[in-house]
């Protein structure tokens, strides 16, 4: 298997033009939807992939101040993500703690409780059961990149998603100890990382989920990740994890969990922020604040993670293509591979998650029949029935939710 490492260089678009650019077949090509083209023409093949993160490799950097990354599709391929694969979202500084701040470190619990907790990373891991679940976590924005027309906001491709082995301990565990109260209804979450402005007084983001996502077994305080400490860039030493909701809601650094008797309203949970419109919007169109609600759960999605696109194989010969699929609060209950532009499709082999929110594994072979350019797209089907898009599923402001289907290019020769 080899890469071919050029980018086509398209000025028209459709199978024809493209075919001319590459000099080579397209024999499916009668099936390319109007209007799509070939994704090697919109894809960059070889990406500059980043060394200089500390303890990450090979994650491609969309902006560093604040710092983000994303993980290209091929470094996804591990069953549980590596703490050097998994992608960093950052909204404010990267913190720089001391030894002191770590072994000092406090988790207050206030707000809507009979009596507020503040408490020790060794308060945790003693006063309460420990749990270890493989979690996935996607930023809300990925797949902004193929919005059309563009979205502002980082320009995540397929790889603002990981799914670590994550060790803690269930906040709903934490919040009975603490007693809710009736008034209860929604959480506040708030980290130690500082504002972009330097300013102390401001903070980067603070995000919540309702009360029932909050007691939900799977919504964790965790301590570990991979049987080690937690990567500094993924929230050491404490971080949230609502697994299925917006990566927003999974705060990193975690120091305090406010119990709030209203809809929390801290930074980033208003205005046009992880919020989508109410009913279908024109693609471009200003939609105002009170039209907007606030994302829950994801939607299904999947990623192929081998071969990488772009690789070369001999006609005939079947190959193994792999990858995982996640479908937020839902399980994904069917793989479906493409290799003639989504004309047909061929059923894959989908493992059943390890636990309720871990991603899915799924593999299948494929053959290219004859010489020439093919994509194998991958589409993937929730419990509910809901498949994913072949292109963008509904344009919203800010560009959240594109769970379009993954296409890689593969070259037969
Ligand atoms: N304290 C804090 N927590 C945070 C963020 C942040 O900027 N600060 N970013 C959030 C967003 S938008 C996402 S998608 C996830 C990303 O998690 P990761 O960087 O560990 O991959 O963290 C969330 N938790
Ligand atoms: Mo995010």
């Amino acid at each position: 298997m080899r890469t071919i490492n050029r980018r086509a260089m398209m000025t028209g678009s459709g199978a024809a033009a493209f075919s001319a650019a590459f000099g080579l077949p397209i024999p499916f090509g009668r099936y390319l939807p109007d209007g799509l083209k070939p994704i090697l023409s919109a894809e960059a093949v070889a990406q500059a992939l980043d060394t200089s993160i500390d303890g990450k490799s090979g994650l491609s950097v969309l902006s560093d101040r604040p710092l983000n990354a994303e993980t290209p599709p091929q470094l996804l391929d591990e069953a549980v993500t590596s703490a050097q694969h998994m992608f960093v979202r950052n909204n404010g500084l990267t913190p720089n703690f001391s030894d002191e701040n770590i072994a000092n470190w406090r988790l207050v619990i206030d707000g809507e409780v009979e009596t507020p907790l503040d408490l020790s990373i060794d308060d945790l891991r003693n006063d309460f059961d420990p749990v270890t679940l493989q979690l996935q976590i996607e930023c809300g924005g990925n797949g902004r990149r193929f919005m059309t027309p563009a979205a502002r906001g980082n320009q995540w491709s397929f790889g603002a998603i990981s799914c670590a082995e994550w060790t803690g301990v269930r906040l709903a565990d934490v919040l009975a100890k603490a007693g809710l109260k009736d008034t209860a209804v929604y959480t506040g979450h708030y980290g130690a990382d500082p504002h972009l402005s330097g300013d102390p007084d401001k903070t980067p983001i603070s995000r919540g989920v309702p009360i029932q996502k909050a007691l939900e077994p799977h919504t964790i305080i965790a301590f570990a990740m991979n049987g080690q400490d937690i990567p500094l860039l993924n929230g050491h030493p404490l971080r949230l994890i609502a697994s299925g909701w917006p990566g927003s809601c999974s705060q990193k650094w975690l120091t305090r969990i406010w119990v709030r008797d209203q809809v929390h309203d801290g930074p980033k949970m208003t205005g046009q922020s992880y919020r989508v419109p109410k009913f279908p919007v024109a693609p471009g169109v200003e939609v105002a604040d009170e039209d907007m609600k606030i994302i829950e759960s994801m939607p299904v999605r999947s990623v192929i993670t081998a071969p990488t696109t772009a690789s070369r194989f001999a006609p005939g010969v079947p190959f193994t293509v792999r990858g995982h699929a996640w479908a937020g609060d839902r399980a994904v209950s069917a793989m479906d591979i493409s290799i003639d532009f989504g004309a047909s499709w061929q059923r894959a082999t989908l493992d059943a998650p390890v636990n309720r929110f871990a991603w899915q594994h799924w593999r299948t072979n494929v053959t290219l029949p004859e010489a020439g350019y093919f994509e194998v797209w991958a589409r993937a089907t929730d419990d509910a029935g809901i498949m994913q898009p072949a292109t963008q599923p509904g344009w919203n402001p800010r560009g959240y939710l594109n769970n379009l289907q993954h296409r890689i290019a593969m070259f037969a020769v």
